[in-house]
């Protein structure tokens, strides 16, 4: 039996996994079944790094991370990750930053946490890696002449070639994506997007699921990330959630609520949505006092100027939107900068009429997959969906919008109000089985195949 080694910039032990659930909870299941080794960063910072790794044993599973240095910490991960690569893959040039210094730690600090893997790594493992922060990281592994299955899963979408090309050194980064066996991208645009590069950049060729530049030829292929159905639709039943759910329909009076659930991200299109609101309220008087908007974001990555701005620019544009509609009995929008758990989300999903999950690039978006698992099927709410999420390629019985279309996105949402029942539970019917089918199990499991098959026909 293989060993599973997973690869990510943080680590959590299995109870913080158990916390956060689906695609956590999805691989140190994994890991457990494999005796397997999770590897990353610590989180924690300090002035020089002497490279120690910190090991710690959590049921069947090894944690084993390493710290990043206070210069690591600002040129690799607020850096070169979240200034760089991040802005860039969700095409966002405007707030790219384009640093040299970013590149050349992004470069060493992968070499270095590769250097810290390889003398915990066995001939039998199977190593996955994930994510944008450790793009090199097989490239350095094969350098010190690794030779197991190494696969690369992207959780965010892969630009366009004209987008990705603006980055100085690209080739480098995609020559360094070719030390993988398997890539996985989240929808066929994005694998699409990356062949396109390959053919058209490098000279490379593609076919099927391949694809072949500098030498070698790697499996790219399509792995659309998806949640713990089973267990969200049970999450929603749990007397946690049906709390959440009876206070929160109290509350309401009989209005209907429209929900957004997104970390405070410049990706997740949330100026536009509360502009949307906006226009709702303006040309459609008939639904003043008859619904409210709860958008819940979670401040992240506070220490990066562009996330700072974007929460100023939603304070401000919260408190215009009430000073303009509110009445004593009647707040429209209620933006709220903290965190719920897990069967609470599930219970707010359930008590809204309309998800509304509207980012302008995202590599699938769960949350679009959790509001429709949440639902009850007898009365369920509608999804309104970005059509540049990539959950829209699956979701398609959602109500899909161009989140930059302010207007369009606030007719939808008058849409979304008036709808029959039959048609409400005709489309969730229509997305249920999908969800259920394709869930965060299958899409860890179909991975881990793909790299099992590169190490038999290796053998072979
Ligand atoms: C990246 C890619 C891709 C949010 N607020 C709370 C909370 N959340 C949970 C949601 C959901 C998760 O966080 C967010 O996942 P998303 O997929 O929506 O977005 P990213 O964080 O940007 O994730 C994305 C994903 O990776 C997986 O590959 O889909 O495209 O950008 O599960 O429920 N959870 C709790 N309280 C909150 O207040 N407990």
């Amino acid at each position: 039996m293989n060993r599973l080694v997973v690869v990510s910039n943080r680590v959590g032990t299995v109870k913080d996994a158990a916390r956060a659930g689906g695609l956590a909870v999805a691989l140190v299941e994994a890991l457990s079944a494999a005796g397997g080794l999770w590897y990353g960063w610590s989180g924690e910072t300090s002035e020089a790094n002497d490279g120690r790794l910190r090991m710690v044993q959590d049921g069947d599973i090894t944690l084993a991370t390493l710290d990043l240095t206070d210069q690591d910490y600002e040129q690799y991960y607020n850096g070169f990750a979240n200034r760089t690569l991040w802005p860039l893959f969700h095409y966002r040039i405007d707030l790219t930053s384009f640093d040299r210094r970013y590149y050349e730690t992004y470069q060493q600090v992968n070499a270095q946490f590769a250097e810290g893997l390889v003398p915990l790594l066995q001939p039998n493992d199977l190593i996955w890696v994930h994510d944008y922060h450790f793009l090199a990281f097989g490239q350095e592994l094969r350098r010190l002449k690794c030779t197991q299955p190494i696969g690369f899963f992207l959780h965010i979408p892969f630009p366009s070639r004209e987008v990705f090309i603006t980055l100085p050194r690209h080739d480098k980064l995609v020559e360094a994506l070719f030390a993988y066996d398997v890539l996985g991208f989240q929808t066929d645009r994005d694998r699409r997007m990356f062949q396109d590069y390959v053919v058209r950049e490098l000279g490379g060729e593609v076919w099927e699921n391949k694809a072949r530049a500098f030498g070698r030829t790697i499996e790219v292929r399509t792995f659309p990330i998806g949640i713990d159905t089973e267990t969200f639709v049970q999450s929603a039943d749990s007397p946690e959630a049906i709390n959440q759910y009876t206070s929160m329909r109290e509350m309401l009076k009989g209005r209907h609520q429209i929900i957004g659930v997104d970390r405070l991200d410049y990706t997740k299109g949330l100026p536009e949505r509360f502009e949307s609101f906006e226009r709702l309220l303006e040309d459609h008087s008939d639904v003043h006092r008859k619904v409210s908007f709860m958008q819940i974001a979670p401040v992240s990555r506070t220490e990066v100027e562009e996330y700072v701005d974007i929460r100023h620019e939603l304070e401000g544009a919260s408190g215009r939107i009430n000073g303009r509609f509110a009445e004593f009995d009647w707040t429209p929008l209620r933006y709220l900068n903290r965190s719920f758990s897990r069967h609470q989300l599930a219970g707010l999903y359930r008590a809204s009429r309309i998800g509304l999950v509207t980012p302008l690039r995202d590599g699938m978006n769960l949350v679009a997959k959790e509001y429709v698992a949440a639902q009850d099927p007898e009365d369920p709410g509608v999804l309104i969906l970005s059509r540049f999420a990539g959950a829209a390629s699956q979701l398609r019985s959602a109500l899909i919008v161009n989140p930059y279309d302010v207007k369009a996105v606030a007719d939808a949402v008058h849409e979304a109000l008036n709808m029959t029942l039959q048609e409400r539970r005709d489309r969730h019917q229509t997305m249920m089985p999908d969800l259920l089918a394709n869930n965060v199990n299958i899409w860890r499991d179909n991975f881990i195949e793909g790299m099992k098959s590169v190490e038999r026909r290796e053998a072979a």
